[in-house]
């Protein structure tokens, strides 16, 4: 049988359920999913020489990871034409191309430091996200940034949030897209601390100037993204989930709270908070991770928290009230291959909830006709979606089975392997 042929019988049978899949699939070539350029060289960039620090580590050191913007640039394209679907493009500060010589710290970063993305994002027609880089540089003091005590060192990173707005502003404004701009810090410490709540009132002043940079809401979307700790910040996290939840809560006009489901004690869900902050937000972002028993930022697969994520996504009607975009870093294995695993399942997971027959679920839940909502939860398990995932990744114009990894083995032949 032809894609399309299993496709029709695919089709016939969600229609039993009430699932509309031609519906479903349009609805999902139109939703934007953030990819991060972050997993092509293990969260390096092009700033700085040193390694990856404050509070997040790669592991593995596959070879052939891009050390230059020509490399970085051509490994994502390559991930852009084996995923379907619609992206947008996220970078970090520290991803600035400097030319001919040229440098500036991160206090001075301008635009034109990114011209090189936007050109990538016009080429594509996506939007670009953006994101401070509170991380690997000198003037991480003493492993804190935003809430340091030190006022040269706040004042230095306060600057680089500034930056890092109007540089939002100008990627908005080149694409016509809104540009989500993503504050994290690592600020912790590695043992117990005798002041927990002086480094928070620092940091919420820090972002409360960061956020005094004009920008209009409606185009740039800032988040504060919490975390409960990080490899040697294991004892205390300045941006813990209570304050980044009551800092965007408080400033509900001007930013939005972003989750990151690796952030959390590992028996927490996100898929559970989603609704709970859909609840009291317009908007809300994620970050879209595995945690393997910590914030490992293994690669995302079609797993059942993914797809519950997705779920709550889709079933409380939120595609254009939630901004998705992916967050993990593998350098154990070929990085093209990990990055177009995660963007392929998260796909999966959206067009998965997408299919669910969720209205005749809700309604067997609000009739308390609980047996039967579990008989049917578990027959949705097991509909025929790997014809409608196949049809979708053809409409999109990329292979629908794993045939894709015959491209990137060729590509690791004829480039990764000669870097
Ligand atoms: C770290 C956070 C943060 C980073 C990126 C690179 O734990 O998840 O979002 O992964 O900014
Ligand atoms: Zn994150």
């Amino acid at each position: 049988m032809t894609t399309k042929e299993r496709y029709e019988s695919a089709k016939a049978v969600y229609a039993k359920y009430g699932v509309d899949t031609d519906k479903a699939i349009e609805i999902l070539k139109k939703a934007p999913v953030s990819v991060h350029c972050w997993q092509g060289d293990d969260v390096i960039g092009f700033d700085h020489d040193g390694p990856l620090t404050g509070g997040i580590q790669t592991t593995g050191n596959y070879p052939g990871k891009a050390t230059t913007p020509e490399q970085l640039f051509a490994d994502m394209e390559k991930v852009l034409s084996l995923t379907p679907g619609k992206k947008k493009i996220n970078v970090h500060a520290c991803y600035a191309i400097f030319e001919d010589g040229e440098f500036v710290d991160r206090d001075k970063i301008e635009p034109k430091h990114f011209q090189k993305w936007v050109d990538l994002a016009k080429k594509y027609d996506t939007g670009l996200d953006f994101n401070p880089t509170f991380f690997s540089h000198p003037m991480v003091k003493d492993g804190l940034t935003l809430s340091s005590p030190d006022e040269a060192t706040r004042k230095f990173w306060i600057e680089h949030g500034k930056a890092c707005i109007r540089i939002s502003k100008y990627f908005a404004e080149q694409t016509g897209i809104p540009c989500v701009m993503n504050i994290w810090t690592g600020d912790g410490f590695k043992d117990v601390p005798a002041d927990r709540m002086g480094p928070r009132m620092r940091y919420k002043d820090s972002i409360e100037q960061i956020l005094s940079e004009p920008y209009d809401f409606n185009m740039v979307k800032p988040c504060v993204e919490s975390k409960v700790f990080g490899i040697g910040v294991e004892s205390y996290t300045a941006g813990s989930a209570e304050f980044a939840l009551c800092f965007a809560a408080e400033h509900k006009d001007k930013c939005l709270p972003l989750m990151d489901n690796g952030h959390y004690h590992p028996t927490e869900v996100v898929s559970d908070k989603v609704p709970a902050l859909l609840t009291f937000f317009d908007e809300i972002a994620l970050h879209i991770t595995r945690p393997v028993r910590w914030d490992s930022d293994h690669v995302v697969l079609f797993d059942d928290e993914t797809k519950e994520i997705a779920k709550e996504i889709v079933r409380n009607d939120a595609m254009d009230r939630v901004y998705m975009a992916l967050d993990y870093f593998d350098a154990s294995i070929n990085r093209i291959s990990a990055w177009t695993v995660g963007v392929r399942s998260w796909e999966k997971a959206l067009l998965n909830a997408l299919c669910t027959p969720n209205a005749a679920l809700k309604k067997l839940q609000d009739e308390n006709k609980l047996t039967e909502l579990m008989v049917m939860q578990e027959e949705a398990k097991t509909l025929p979606f790997g014809d409608i995932w196949k049809e979708f990744c053809e409409e999109c114009g990329v292979a629908g089975d794993e045939s894709w990894y015959e491209e990137v083995k060729k590509y690791e032949e004829e480039v990764l392997s000669k870097r």
